[in-house]
């Protein structure tokens, strides 16, 4: 068991850095045994620290130290302290020259953060804190300085050596070894340091900026995925327009880099003018990549982009501030990808995470707010609710501010803080300047924690012609907060009358022009609205567009979801209400309630497969019912089991019932000619692949047949990896082996597919899964220092394929228990995002709850847990 504690870092104890570093200036020197690095600091004391401080503190991890010289002369081993952790360097004076020699080795990083070998290239990854696994340095991100960097290397290995601003000199050296210097005009904090020193092959565009610059775009690849680059430069010249249009902000460097890499924690980093991707979110063909992919490729790399400006130019004064960058930047690329396709879509999807995992997460152990004030391991939250809540508090400024004044309140938090580090209470306090608005309530949202639950009654009076409707806001408590105060809520509303008409709200008995939907502005614990003029009892429409992220509790009924499912004119109700329905009669299947399915649901099924009218993407939608993730966190005491037995069951007599009407649909989207990504071409393609995936389901003949044919002669991956998945997860065991051989044969030699097959399988609802998940381990294609490898399989089966991995005798919870322990010594962050669904033990009932907890406790027994799993597990186990 781990004997030392680690320590807590509060907001509450922020303090200026002593020193400022202004100009940084490195060298590399890189060989296969290692890596030496001179780093030149020039510092100067703060002056806005209050006090003197005496000593210099940098930050080191994992770093040996070679030499010392300050002003260049050679410190005496008695002027200052390595620490591991902390160079001291002592009485300095005021301004200086400090310079620092270590030695890293890059070959033997497995932990991917710092400096780090991949496919036989050299690549950094430095947010949060792996700058100090570089160099002694200030490693926060209020201390921003000017970099030079010169890289060497032998140059038949490495011809390519990256780093952030322009390259302005490059020669040879003795030993066939090249270098080339770059330099970054504009100041960063280190975490947006990068390199890269390899064998790459460019692929190269432009873009003119709107003031008629010339940028030079570069992606560089390994020389094998030459043809897999054309979507993400697409999408980096569309995410770079989107940005001048709607927020008015040109790129300000000459060069714009994208280098893919294999070995990657995370999705991407936003290093200046150097992004650094992991390969499967940048790399994309039809042939290799599905629909889902190249979305999110495109929205990965708009979000990168739209970091240089939230993110880059305007920073974060420290951790704790992260969603001022990441959650304005994902309501920046969620703007973007509703511009993009299918707006209605989009928000589906984003409502779907945070109603299945972010509101999980807030109702957990690691339950934090949008600004948390306290954490052991920064790495463990760049969680959904930094980024997705985060998104959400940004969405609902624009809310209540209306485009225009958001679009005045950002220029001005732009004009205002740029080139500094600040805080998301600058961020809203630049939205209140310029709109005039008090948002001091609103605040709240980053400060507490927790899902507000609304909960909402109606009553009609037919007689005054007054439709009341009541509104009580409950936050619930969470770790570690209680007695929350109410928060500023935009709640959108709707009513439709008898034909499903808009009525209109008219909060007075005299309003002329009463609009027909409200944005209400929910700022006590209780309010009541009275809507005059209504002549008859309304179904109300609420919290449309998912307005805020809450809970909302009203008794709907049958008859009223499937009236919304048809009429409401806000299509993300529709989705929603046709969601609810499916909820409901799922549960009453669980509770046994008379054990039929409501043939409504299956009329309501029917209707959206045959009505060519309706709009196919959100139709393709609306077919995919509750997922059991969402099942889950609706209920407590959860009995997975139970859940997923009923919505098999609804699922078997969906598929029976409409048999004809699905084959009708998969041979009516059949598709033809190119490959499109347009809402209608995806659309279509979900709804063949749905079609196929519940006639598969149901063990139907034809449709294995068609399926076999699809997976022949697919031209793309969607389709080619539709008909795979329906088949693995049928009972057409000789079929489903088969395909998965061919696949492999076929694809061996493409990671990204490779990945895809795993994740295919560990995905499978077939019983037996376990065993064939531990077989897929000794694949020779797994690999457990590729962190894709690892989530393709124990991340898909632990955290998506619910049913097989919560067993009933615990033997998937004792499975990744062993497999969290091994990582955790070579890739604690891997490890301890791993671990997660453990964590919510206390939600599920017997057996599973006390299984889950043991599984944990065998987690924190191992010997030298690092401090990523620590935090998550122990603050997991607290009673
Ligand atoms: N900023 C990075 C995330 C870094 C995660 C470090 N553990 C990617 C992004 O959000 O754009
Ligand atoms: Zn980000």
């Amino acid at each position: 068991m781990r004997t030392n504690q680690p320590r807590t870092i509060y907001l509450s104890e922020y303090r200026v850095p002593a020193f400022l570093v202004d100009h940084v200036d490195l060298r590399f020197e890189l060989f296969e045994q290692g890596a030496r690095v001179h780093s030149t600091l020039d510092v100067r004391r703060n002056p806005d620290y209050p006090e003197r401080a005496e000593h210099l503190e940098l930050d080191g991890d994992s770093l040996r130290l070679e030499a010392v010289s300050l002003n260049g002369v050679t410190l005496e081993a008695d002027h200052y302290q390595d620490q591991g952790d902390k160079l001291v360097v002592l009485s300095v004076p005021d301004q200086f020259q400090l310079t620092v020699v270590t030695w890293i080795e890059p070959q033997n990083n497995t932990r991917l953060e710092g400096l780090y070998k991949s496919s036989g290239m050299f690549c950094t990854q430095c947010e949060a804190e792996g700058f100090r696994c570089i160099t002694f340095f200030p490693d926060r991100p209020d201390v921003m300085a000017r970099f030079r960097t010169r890289i060497e290397a032998d140059k038949s290995s490495y011809p390519v050596l990256l780093s952030n601003g322009n390259d302005i000199e490059r020669g040879e050296l003795a030993d066939g070894r090249h270098f080339v210097t770059w330099e970054d005009p504009f100041p960063k904090p280190c975490y947006l340091f990068a390199l890269v020193a390899g064998d790459l092959l460019l692929k190269q565009d432009t873009f003119t900026t709107c003031s008629g610059r010339e940028i030079d775009l570069r992606i560089y690849v390994e020389p094998r995925n030459a043809t897999k680059c054309e979507h993400a430069m697409d999408s980096l010249q569309r995410s770079m327009r989107w940005d001048e249009t709607v927020y008015g902000r040109e790129y300000d460097l000459d060069i714009f880099m994208i280098v893919a890499v294999d070995d990657f924690n995370m999705g991407a980093m936003e290093n200046k003018g150097l992004n650094i991707f992991n390969s499967s979110c940048v790399l994309a063909s039809p042939e290799t990549a599905t629909d889902a992919s190249f979305q999110r490729i495109e929205a990965i790399v708009a979000h990168e982009y739209f970091h240089n400006w939230s993110g880059n130019r305007v920073t974060c004064r420290d951790w704790f501030q992260l969603s001022l960058k990441e959650g304005f930047t994902v309501f920046r690329d969620a703007g973007f990808s509703a511009d993009m396709g299918s707006p209605i879509v989009k928000r589906i999807e984003d409502a779907t995470l945070m109603r299945t995992a972010q509101f999980a997460e807030d109702a957990g152990p690691m339950s934090h707010p949008v600004r948390p004030s306290s954490y052991m391991e920064i790495s463990n939250f760049y969680t959904l609710t930094i980024y997705e809540k985060g998104a959400e508090v940004v969405r609902m400024i624009h809310t209540l501010l209306g485009p225009d004044l958001f679009r005045k309140g950002s220029d001005l938090y732009f004009e205002r803080h740029d080139g500094q580090a600040v805080t998301t209470d600058d961020f809203v306090r630049a939205m209140e300047d310029a709109s005039g608005r008090d948002l001091s309530q609103f605040r709240l949202w980053y400060e507490q924690a927790g899902t507000p639950v609304l909960t909402v009654r109606d009553e009609f009076d037919a007689e005054a012609g007054i439709y009341r409707l009541s509104i009580e806001q409950s936050i619930p408590d969470t770790a570690g907060q209680t007695d929350k105060k109410p928060q500023h809520i935009p709640f959108a509303l709707g009513l439709l009358g008898p034909d499903g008409e808009a009525v209109p709200l008219r909060l007075s008995e005299n309003e002329a022009d009463a609009p027909l939907e409200r944005v209400l502005e929910l700022t006590e614990a209780r309010h009541s609205f009275e809507f005059h003029g209504v002549q008859t009892q309304p179904v109300p429409s609420l919290l449309r567009e998912f307005s805020a992220p809450v809970r909302v509790d009203y008794p709907w009924t049958r008859e009223q979801l499937l009236f919304l499912m048809s009429h409401d004119s806000d299509g993300f109700n529709r989705w929603d209400a046709g969601q609810q329905l499916a909820v409901d009669v799922i549960r009453s299947l669980m509770d046994g309630e008379n054990g039929a399915v409501d043939e409504r649901l299956v009329d309501a099924y029917r209707v959206l497969l045959n009505d060519p009218a309706l709009d196919q993407a959100l139709v393709a939608k609306m077919l995919l019912l509750p997922s059991e993730a969402y099942l889950i966190e609706l209920s407590n005491d959860v009995d997975v089991q139970a859940i997923h037995e009923a919505r098999t069951r609804v699922l078997d007599h969906l598929a029976n019932a409409l048999r004809d009407d699905l084959l009708a649909c998969f041979h009516r989207n059949a598709g033809s000619g190119d490959y499109q990504l347009t809402p209608e071409a995806i659309a279509g393609r979900s709804l063949r692949n749905t079609a196929l995936a519940w006639l598969l389901h149901i063990g139907d003949q034809e449709a294995c047949t068609l399926a076999q044919q699809q997976f022949d002669v697919a031209g793309n991956m969607t389709d080619r990896l539709g008909a795979l998945r329906a088949l693995v997860n049928s009972r057409f065991v000789a079929e489903r082996e088969a395909a998965l051989e061919t696949f492999y044969q076929c694809w061996e030699a493409d990671p990204q597919v490779v990945e895809q097959w795993f994740s295919v399988q560990a995905g499978s609802q077939q019983s037996g899964t376990l065993e064939a998940i531990k077989a897929l381990l000794q694949h020779p294609a797994f690999d457990w220092k590729n962190p894709n490898k690892v989530r393709s399989v124990i991340g898909v089966f632990a955290g998506q394929n619910l049913a097989q991995f919560h067993q009933p005798d615990g033997s998937g919870y004792r499975f990744l228990a062993d497999q969290v322990c091994r990582l955790d010594d070579s890739n604690p962050q891997i490890a301890a995002r791993l671990v997660s669904p453990l964590t919510r033990w206390k939600k599920f009932a017997q057996p599973y709850c006390s299984a889950m907890k043991e599984a944990l406790e065998t987690v924190r027994a191992k010997d030298g847990l690092s401090k990523d799993v620590y935090e998550v597990v122990h603050k997991s186990l607290r009673p």
